[in-house]
């Protein structure tokens, strides 16, 4: 499909999914063998197997209430949103949060709460969170916003509601943006589309909460473009280990540690590699790769699979992987009204 295209928004929205149903498995083992990722991928073509509902976790159980928010008000209602994360938790709240978010959503849902960003900028002890929970939900504010200023506005807000560190929101912005390039079909050119996200993370990045930050929190100045300028070195190297990937950019629950990762994963699995099945298309490739990493595997392969659906389209997602994940289908639906939201939007200037 050409840029912007349906099959694109449903491939980053389902493709997101799955990739959370599907790395639910791994999550938190820290070495996943291959062949233990290759026998998972394999029993969901098994027809024989009956049903086979691999649950959603926090990731899609967050991403679907952006996702309705911002259909339902037209755009992006602070309110509205915080209002629905705290009404899922309530009625869902064994999906696997993170240990500390679940005293934002519990606040969330008081009646008498007039600043639903109050919550998050309590968090551990004043300082915000830097989980990668903002990410991981990043997806739809790139396909409801066509304007990259937008996109990086309401990703931020979407995410302050829950991570007010900025360590926190900007993995939330460098995810959204990576989703609308890859709709855009920016990864046709792989060198090029991480320029593009260097380039606007740097200026994100030289403001004076990300700088103080990063020094509070020991990382190195302009953090995220410090692990953008890692993918590139490893994308540069003819054969990079899981050791190496793992050690250079992580795999861990901060976004720090995954956004970049996810990242990594889509570009690396844009050929074939070795050790993946011949068999395999570039999203099977970039999902088993996902999981093979260990660590945080459902949030890398939903933030992967949500760039890599953009870039390959519906087409390409198995249908058959497709049946096993709990909320395929009703991504499949939003992510076809986000497409008529975006189209309908007239375009800015
Ligand atoms: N939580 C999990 N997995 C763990 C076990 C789940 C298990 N299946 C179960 O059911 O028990 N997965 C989900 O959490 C990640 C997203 O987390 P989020 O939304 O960012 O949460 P939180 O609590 O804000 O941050 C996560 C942890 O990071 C550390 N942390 C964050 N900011 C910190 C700070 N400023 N100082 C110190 N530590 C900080 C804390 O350990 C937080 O608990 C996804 O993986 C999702 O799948
Ligand atoms: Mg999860
Ligand atoms: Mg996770």
């Amino acid at each position: 499909g050409g840029p912007a295209s349906l099959c694109r928004f449903r491939g980053a929205l389902v493709g997101a999914v799955l990739g959370d149903c599907i790395g639910g498995e791994f999550e938190g083992t820290e070495e996943v063998p291959l062949d233990r990722v290759l026998q998972h991928l394999e029993g969901l073509e098994d027809e024989t197997r009956g049903d086979c509902i691999l649950q959603y976790s926090d990731d899609t159980a967050m991403t679907r209430c952006v996702a309705h928010s911002l259909l339902t008000r037209a755009g992006f209602d602070e309110q509205d949103m915080a209002r629905r994360f705290a009404k899922e938790y309530n009625l869902a709240p064994g999906r696997g949060y993170g240990a500390g978010v679940i005293q934002v959503l519990k606040k969330l849902a008081s009646p008498q709460l007039s600043d639903v960003f109050q919550p998050a900028r309590a968090q551990f002890g004043g300082r915000g969170s830097f989980g990668n929970g903002g990410a991981m939900r990043a997806a739809p504010f790139a396909l409801a916003f066509r304007e990259r200023v937008d996109i990086q506005r309401y990703a931020r807000l979407g995410a302050m509601l829950t991570h007010s560190c900025s360590l926190g929101y900007n993995g939330a912005i460098l995810q959204a943006l990576a989703v609308h390039l890859s709709l855009q079909g920016a990864l046709a050119l792989p060198q090029d589309f991480l320029n593009t996200l260097i380039t606007e993370m740097e200026e994100l990045e030289k403001d004076e909460s990300t700088r103080s930050d990063a020094r509070v929190l020991n990382e190195s100045e302009f953090p995220f473009c410090a692990r953008l300028h890692r993918v590139k070195e490893l994308m540069e190297r003819n054969k990079v280990s899981i050791e190496e990937v793992i050690s250079e950019l992580g795999n861990g629950i901060a976004a720090l540690h995954s956004v970049p990762t996810a990242i990594f994963c889509v570009l690396h699995c844009l050929e074939p590699r070795e050790g993946l099945p011949e068999k395999y298309g570039g999203l099977e490739r970039t999902l088993a790769y996902s999981l093979a990493l260990g660590g945080d595997t459902d949030t890398i392969a939903c933030m992967a699979g949500a760039i890599a659906g953009a870039h390959y389209g519906i087409e390409a997602i198995p249908q058959a992987w497709q049946r096993c994940c709990e909320g395929s289908e009703e991504a499949d639906m939003l992510a076809q009204r986000l497409h008529s939201m975006y189209h309908r939007a007239p375009p800015e200037g």
